[in-house]
């Protein structure tokens, strides 16, 4: 049903971009395990998953939802926010060319794959310290002869949109309203709201009709459950350390059926 594009941590992970987490020690060998089990659990919600070997000299690269977007009919090769992670896209895009036509964001249009939601055909775009407009009108341009329509959405102390909302149903998204400068743009779903100590709780990565979510949220994770939402948890407290989350180290594909 799903495949996911996955890239083993790179040994340099210490060395990650952050922007507003604290840096503090990292356990790379806990780390790759962590990550394994993340790849292990989806593999247990139906995913066929590719794990890319670890890049050394690109300490964020297990973070690959940020190199690429991809749709039904087509993938994109992102411009990273930030110049270290530039180059760390070349392997997906290949693996990608493979099973969609790719297109590509150009300078001067910066776009991470961690600010792009798309929920059926409106796609989301975050305009944060990684994402600008160019990157959000080149998008719009690739999207629009399949049909998507594509919006801003600005994001306020916080990494990229999918730190503040994320789909954990067909019409349900997860969210932290104070990472959003205006919800208006998602007035027609319906809203499930972090805990207001977890501020960090709004990223779930979502596979059919189950979700993979951090272990490290319960009173969120509380929520969901009682919304009736099939949860599968996962441990990835040195990812988190990295300002990654659960959506960031995959790229879903739908295969066709
Ligand atoms: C960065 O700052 O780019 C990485 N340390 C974290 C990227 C996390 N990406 C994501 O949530 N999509």
């Amino acid at each position: 049903m799903w495949t996911a594009i996955t890239r083993k941590v790179s040994p340099a992970l210490a060395g990650c971009e952050l922007a507003f987490v604290q840096r503090c020690p990292i356990d790379i060998a806990l780390a790759r395990r962590q990550h394994a089990a993340y790849c292990r659990a989806l593999e247990s919600l139906g995913c066929d998953v590719i794990e890319l070997p670890a890049l050394a000299d690109f300490p964020d690269s297990v973070f690959v939802e940020d190199v690429a977007l991809v749709f039904d009919e087509v993938a994109i090769a992102t411009r990273p926010g930030v110049e270290s992670r530039r180059g760390e896209g070349d392997a997906v895009h290949e693996v990608l060319g493979s099973l969609r036509p790719l297109l590509r964001i150009d300078a001067p249009g910066t776009l991470d794959g961690g600010d792009v939601l798309c929920i059926g055909k409106r796609v989301f775009v975050g305009i944060s310290a990684r994402s600008n407009e160019a990157g959000r009108a080149q998008l719009r341009e690739l999207l629009e002869p399949y049909g998507y329509t594509v919006e801003s959405v600005a994001t306020r102390e916080c990494l990229h949109l999918k730190s503040a909302i994320t789909q954990v149903g067909d019409d349900t998204l997860l969210v932290n309203h104070a990472w959003l400068a205006d919800s208006a743009p998602f007035a027609d779903y319906h809203m499930i709201e972090v805990d207001p100590d977890e501020e960090h709780a709004a990223n779930a990565v979502c596979v059919g009709d189950a979700i993979l979510y951090p272990d490290c949220f319960p009173k969120t994770l509380a929520r969901l459950r009682a919304a009736g939402i099939n949860v599968t948890t996962v441990d990835v407290s040195e990812l988190q350390k990295a300002e990654g989350a659960v959506t960031c180290c995959s790229l879903l594909l739908r295969q066709p059926d």
